[in-house]
């Protein structure tokens, strides 16, 4: 690539590690995903990539932005960016770029004209069936499927919204697979028939790490909702084992369905529906049922992300755009499939701490390589901007990744994470570092700390902080701890004066 290169940014919205085939080669693959894997097998994936703060507007600040929560004003879900933040996008822009975003953006506020120059938002979480987009012009419904949708808008820009002088960043940003897991037709029998294997922690005790995590509020068989998560609207005899979501619910979809859509619907979950209603459910059974539904679904949806990566991919192809573009795959944070028990995300353990990252850039990252560094969400605007020949800030905290790619070289010591939100799921608030092998939890709600051995138990599943064979590590990490703490100016009393409600 000689000239400033095009970028092709994908997010898609809880999209976990777990869930894509080329960064599972080794391991379980619950799901094929080509399309993705072609990105990975003609490019770099970084093996050891992960988020700053496991929730949705957060990591997207800090994506955007290159800084950590705090730095960036955007702690919560609830917070927004505010207009004086400087992101990659209106640097690029302000550099020549030509600049796009459609899809998922929850930054709680409209994206700005002069970070983009054609944008078209979900509001919120949007809507998986004939969503809503904010436009500049206005509120526009779109019938069909949110992920097809958000392709179609994303490829018209590219073909013939943008000023076609100019190099590009197009962002494509999917709300799938997040909650409440409502798949594309096409999809709906994608997985019939098929048992997928359960996760080791899916039975979980929570013992040996701060009692705390028995206050959370996301496991699979005690905190999903009948009908908007497992989409079954009448379990008969089953019924006091989960609540129901009121209709009015944000995400509760079958109201926004045509008539056609919602007889398809459900013909298609109507063998699910009929098992629970029909059938008094043993706890066991119970349990396979919601594991294997909530799978099922979400697998579902990444189908069609995946499909519609091809169909992106394959736009670059047509146009002669491939060897010109940058093309990044990862989404907000990781999420849990079972693990520990959970679905949803937030903790800092492995399964959502982790973000699935696949960057190809031809000339640059060569076919099928493999990154071991540890890499964050704050790398990422500065790797784009440096990739594209911009200057980037001086307060900018990310690091950019070309040394990564251009020899393998660690960029951090360690990685400092701090989830804000206290309560939401029953999360606690805490904060932590990760380094390869060690991962030092403050569970400062609770004033405990907790270390995990990450090579001797990958699973999480025991804290060895009071462990005397530990005790040097512990002192150590500590002090890591201490003084990332210092070099990202977090307060001493986190939290509203350092008073924390219960969960
Ligand atoms: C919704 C979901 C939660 C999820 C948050 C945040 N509930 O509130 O399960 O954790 O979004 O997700 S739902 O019943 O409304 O689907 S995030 O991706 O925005 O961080
Ligand atoms: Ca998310």
């Amino acid at each position: 690539m000689s000239k400033r290169p095009n970028i092709l940014f994908i997010l898609s919205d809880d999209h976990a590690v777990q869930a894509i085939s080329a960064l599972n080669r080794e391991g379980v693959q619950l799901n094929q995903t080509p399309n993705l894997d072609r990105l990975a097998d003609e490019g770099g994936t970084f093996r050891n990539s992960f988020c700053n703060n496991s929730i949705c507007t957060p990591s997207r600040a800090s994506i955007l932005t290159g800084k950590h929560s705090l730095q960036n004003g955007v702690l919560t879900l609830q917070d927004a960016l505010a207009k004086d933040q400087k992101t990659f996008a209106g640097l690029l822009k302000e550099s020549g770029y030509a600049t796009a975003l459609v899809g998922k953006w929850h930054l709680n506020c409209n994206p700005k004209d002069e970070d983009f120059d054609f944008w078209e938002v979900l509001p919120g979480q949007g809507s998986y069936y004939n969503p809503d987009y904010i436009t500049p012009q206005g509120m526009v419904r779109r019938e069909g499927y949110v992920s097809d949708i958000t392709t179609d808008r994303i490829l018209e820009w590219m073909e013939n919204g943008r000023d076609k002088e100019k190099p590009f960043l197009a962002c494509l940003q999917f709300k799938a697979p997040h909650r409440p897991w409502m798949p594309a037709p096409r999809f709906y029998s994608l997985y019939e028939g098929h048992t997928f294997p359960e996760p080791e922690t899916l039975h979980d005790d929570y013992s040996n790490r701060c009692e705390i995590l028995k206050q959370n509020r996301m496991e699979i068989t005690k905190h999903m909702n009948w009908n908007s998560d497992l989409k079954v609207r009448d379990a008969g005899p089953n019924s006091h084992r989960l609540g129901n979501v009121a209709k009015a619910h944000g995400e509760y979809e079958y109201d926004r369905m045509t008539p056609e859509q919602l007889a398809a619907w459900n013909e298609a979950y109507a063998e699910r529906e009929a098992y629970v209603k029909n059938n008094v459910l043993t706890d066991e059974e119970f349990e396979a049922f919601a594991y294997q539904s909530y799978v099922k679904d979400y697998l579902s949806c990444v189908a069609a992300v995946d499909d519609n990566v091809g169909r992106a991919l394959q736009y670059l192809d047509d146009q002669g755009l491939a060897e010109d573009t940058i093309v990044v795959y990862c989404a907000d944070q990781g999420f849990y499939l079972g693990e520990h028990r959970w679905f949803d995300k937030r903790w800092i353990f492995e399964e959502s701490m982790r973000m699935p990252l696949i960057v190809r850039w031809p000339g640059k990252i060569e076919s099928g390589s493999v990154y071991e560094s540890l890499v964050q969400n704050i790398d990422y605007a500065p790797t784009l901007l440096e990739a594209c020949g911009v200057d980037i800030p001086g307060d900018m905290q990310g690091t950019s990744l070309l040394r990564v790619i251009e020899d393998g070289s660690e960029i951090h010591d360690e990685l400092y994470y701090h989830y804000y939100m206290h309560g939401d799921h029953g999360v606690p608030a805490h904060d932590g570092i990760r380094t390869h092998r060690y991962k030092l939890i403050h569970f400062y709600t609770e004033k405990e700390f907790n270390l995990i051995d990450l090579e001797l138990d990958p699973m999480e599943l025991k804290s060895v902080h009071d462990d005397p064979a530990y005790q040097d590590i512990l002192k150590e990490m500590m002090h890591r701890y201490e003084l990332a703490r210092i070099s990202h100016h977090i307060p001493e009393a986190c939290g509203p004066n350092g008073v924390f409600p219960p969960l």
